[in-house]
């Protein structure tokens, strides 16, 4: 990767991943671009940026060639518990943006990263320790796209040769931009309400086990993947990739740990907890393990105590 696109910057990945590459790769070579410009701060200031509506394949073209692309991020996505209140719009982007860039990148000769996510299973799939290769009819709008990402990616690989490579990631938590829409963000706001000294309503009952991820982990992932040896992928689109499993009781009782006095009661949401249901407690990752070296450095304890740290600082600056 030398010089390296990034659509969809300011969302929940994009606003990390942005930083983070630039520091690896050189500010001038990361252009950061979303449909909504122009972006805010360090991502406007800390390098080259552009607007980028990639359900429009020119705009992704365009950028291309403007600036000698060689790597696209597609971080384009609407997420599981939004894109099944508004189906269309789900499919426009999670397939229409992954279709412009798949063509974008076999014309101009360009290696593209799209992320799965585990909402790629369904009901149907083994649920604990699913398998890299297994049954994949999940039963959301946002699974549906997600399963035709991986194998439209793989097909363009296949047919065309274009350098495409995916991680199937768990719930991301982060503590730069709040996710949106998914069914795992609780996994975020929880921390969010702990330091704000605030009771939480968590939309997930007791026992709902989901694999999950501290957002340094899912950057490290990726470049991980960008710059492996193309010999040594057997897979591509996409890898199981996991760090944590855990259901709403552990990750209270770790902030518990924190802040004796938190309280977090349950609020169940429908269309999230069927979601929730329908995918897996957690992945094996081994093949990511053994073909490109994956091996995650958080866990529930350590993410708990860097999330509240940052926080802390973050919410008292407001
Ligand atoms: C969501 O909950 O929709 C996402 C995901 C797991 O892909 N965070």
């Amino acid at each position: 990767m030398k010089r390296i696109l990034i659509i969809g910057a300011s969302g929940q990945i994009g606003s990390e991943l942005t930083p983070y590459l630039r520091k690896i790769y050189g500010s001038d070579n990361v252009i950061a671009s979303d449909c909504s410009f122009p972006l805010k701060g360090a991502l406007s200031e800390g390098g080259p940026s552009c607007k980028i509506d990639a359900t429009n394949a020119r705009d992704v073209a365009d950028a291309v060639k403007k600036y000698d692309i060689d790597t696209i991020f597609n971080l384009a996505a609407i997420l599981s518990a939004k894109a099944e209140a508004n189906p269309m719009l789900g499919w426009n982007i999670g397939v229409g943006a992954l279709l412009n860039c798949l063509e974008v990148a076999r014309e101009y000769k360009t290696a593209l990263f799209t992320p799965s996510s585990i909402g790629a299973f369904g009901p149907e799939t083994p649920r604990l320790n699913t398998p890299q290769d297994t049954i994949q009819r999940p039963k959301t709008i946002y699974g549906v796209t997600k399963v035709t990402g991986e194998l439209i990616s793989d097909y363009y690989f296949q047919r065309f040769g274009v350098d495409t490579r995916s991680v199937r990631y768990p719930g991301i938590i982060s503590n730069v931009t709040l996710p949106g829409g998914g069914t795992t963000d609780y996994a975020v706001e929880i921390y969010y309400a702990a330091v704000k000294g605030e009771a939480f309503g968590c939309p997930l009952k007791a026992g709902t086990f989901l694999d999950m991820m501290y957002m340094p982990d899912a950057l490290d992932a990726v470049v991980q993947l960008m710059e492996a040896d193309p010999a040594k992928l057997k897979h591509r689109n996409a890898f199981n990739i996991a760090s944590m499993s855990f259901e709403p009781e552990m990750i209270y009782a770790e902030i518990k740990k924190h802040y004796p006095d938190f309280v977090m009661e349950y609020k169940k949401d429908e269309v999230r907890q069927q979601i929730a249901d329908s995918w897996p407690d957690s992945m094996d990752d081994s093949a990511a393990r053994e073909e490109w070296g994956w091996n995650p450095k958080y866990n529930l304890e350590s993410m708990t105590t860097d999330m509240i740290a940052v926080l802390k600082e973050k919410l008292s600056e407001k």
